[in-house]
């Protein structure tokens, strides 16, 4: 196996302290005293090995589960090393790739408080006063590959409760005339710029990036700040905007000449829609976006240009009984320049990428680390626990990704010889009934890494739970004594 079918495995997560073990593979930051760096491991490594967050399940015993809350409330396990160390480690990782993609989404985590319970300090989520956490994580992914690199920043934080009073009285219209009179800076959207200057602060500038993310970055000021640092992005059009050649966007880009059709496949939302392949048409133009009425303490540009790119499905065989209003429709605003319908798809297909987010954020609530389950009594604690658990399920989803990516190639991973041993190895653990035989295509990464995790552990059932981390592993060890065990046989006959 090579350097980068090592990274794909998530390996890199471990390889930090090479092949002798110990806490160090689970290190999460250095705060300045071995006992709470080794303590700080532990958690992550039970984090991992439970897939879940909350001290009571994760805990061996009574007295770690004690150690465990106190190391939480502990200041010196801080808040800032636990996102600066897991930036740290993301930026070398990035390094030698040519193009990342830093995909970054905002989420509310909702903590409800058990009868009798004396929690303080967190903020309204939700118009009806719920409870909890606002994060706002920066995933990087390989432009190429989608492979999971890691965290390049991310932000937890409390809104304010009496604000939130306050503000209810004023109603919608005030609401909205107070936030137009008030500059970004004082807004929370303005954490859409901040974390993605901070991601991009973190990886070198060699290496190519570009921010990533849905309607909510739909911020004048935000392709402004962005525009001036330097940084790529494609956002989500979420507003008709005025442009500068009179006219407007909507209209501009659905009047651009349609440049070529192509298929995508759109994966199924659970509730929402089927999985279904849907013929697109594909038109760009270059725009020039003209400067909204705003309170900036900044000054902002005139005028902006971006390049917008429509991806639109006409009615056709196939979507008549799908109503118009639901039919793809994206308008996706960017610095790249276009000069070709190719060059729309591949911003498109850049766009699609973001679904990794959303699937970090499956990780980190209900169906993974049950992180809103934490009765965890602290402010502090609970936003040091939930960047543990973001860590967490950052590694995990570049652990079990290969599942998901059918379409990856074992050789991309694997060497020449391994297909050989992989398929002994698949045959002698593949059970008599139809469940338990590898479903995937032979050849195919998502094939191989069902190996691996059966040899770790993992039942191969669907209904199971998919395979952890720890998990692979285990496996990947196993792989790898077999195969010198298979080499070693070959070379003495
Ligand atoms: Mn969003």
């Amino acid at each position: 196996m090579d350097r980068a079918g090592q990274e794909w495995l998530g390996m890199v997560a471990f390889s930090e302290c090479g092949s002798e073990g110990g806490y160090k593979d689970y290190r999460v930051g250095v705060f300045g005293d071995k006992r709470i760096d080794t303590r700080a491991s532990q958690l992550h490594q039970r984090m991992l090995e439970v897939n879940s967050v909350v001290l009571r399940g994760l805990s061996r015993n009574r007295a770690e589960e004690v150690a465990f809350g106190r190391l939480l409330a502990n200041e010196m396990f801080s808040a800032q090393e636990l996102v600066q160390h897991a930036a740290k480690r993301t930026a070398a990782l990035c390094r030698g790739y040519k193009h990342v993609l830093l995909l970054h989404d905002t989420t509310d985590l909702r903590f409800d408080n058990k009868q009798g319970s004396t929690r303080q300090g967190l903020g309204p989520i939700t118009d009806n006063c719920a409870l909890g956490l606002m994060a706002h994580p920066v995933l990087a992914v390989d432009a190429a590959t989608h492979a999971c690199l890691g965290l390049a920043s991310v932000n937890v934080w409390a809104r304010s409760l009496e604000e939130h009073v306050k503000n209810k009285d004023e109603g919608v219209d005030g609401q909205k005339n107070r936030l137009r009179r008030t500059p970004i800076e004082a807004k929370e959207s303005f954490v859409w710029i901040e974390q993605a200057l901070a991601a991009r602060a973190t990886i070198s500038s060699d290496v190519k990036t570009t921010l990533v993310a849905d309607r909510e970055s739909d911020i004048y000021q935000y392709f402004d700040r962005l525009k001036k640092a330097n940084a790529e992005l494609i956002t989500r059009a979420s507003y008709d905007r005025s442009l500068s050649e009179d006219g407007w966007l909507y209209s501009a880009l659905r009047a651009a000449p349609a440049g070529a059709t192509y298929e995508i496949h759109l994966p199924s939302i659970s509730g929402k829609r089927a999985a279904r392949n849907v013929k697109v048409e594909v038109r760009y133009r270059r725009v020039l976006l003209r400067r909204p009425r705003v309170k900036y303490l900044v000054r902002p540009s005139e005028e902006i240009e971006l390049w917008a790119v429509e991806i639109f499905e006409p009615e056709q065989d196939g979507n008549r009984d799908i109503p118009p209003k639901d039919r793809l429709l994206w308008r996706l605003l960017t610095t790249h320049e276009i000069s070709t319908s190719n060059q729309a798809i591949w911003i498109a297909e850049c766009y699609k990428v973001r679904w990794l987010i959303e699937q970090l954020f499956r990780l980190i609530k209900t169906e993974g680390l049950h992180l809103e389950a934490s009765q965890m009594e602290t402010k502090d604690g609970l936003i040091k626990l939930t960047l543990m658990a973001f860590v967490t399920a950052t590694k995990i989803l570049q652990l079990t990704q290969g599942r998901e990516n059918s379409h990856r190639k074992a050789c991309d991973v694997f060497d020449k010889e391994d297909h050989s041993i992989l398929k002994a190895v698949c045959t002698s653990l593949q059970g008599k009934t139809t469940k338990q035989q590898n479903p995937y295509p032979e050849r195919s990464l998502a094939w191989a890494s069902w190996v691996i995790a059966r040899l770790g552990g993992w039942k191969g059932y669907e209904s199971e739970r998919p395979p952890g981390p720890i998990t692979m592993r285990k496996g990947l060890e196993k792989y790898q004594s077999a195969k010198r065990g298979w080499l070693l046989a070959r070379a003495l006959h």
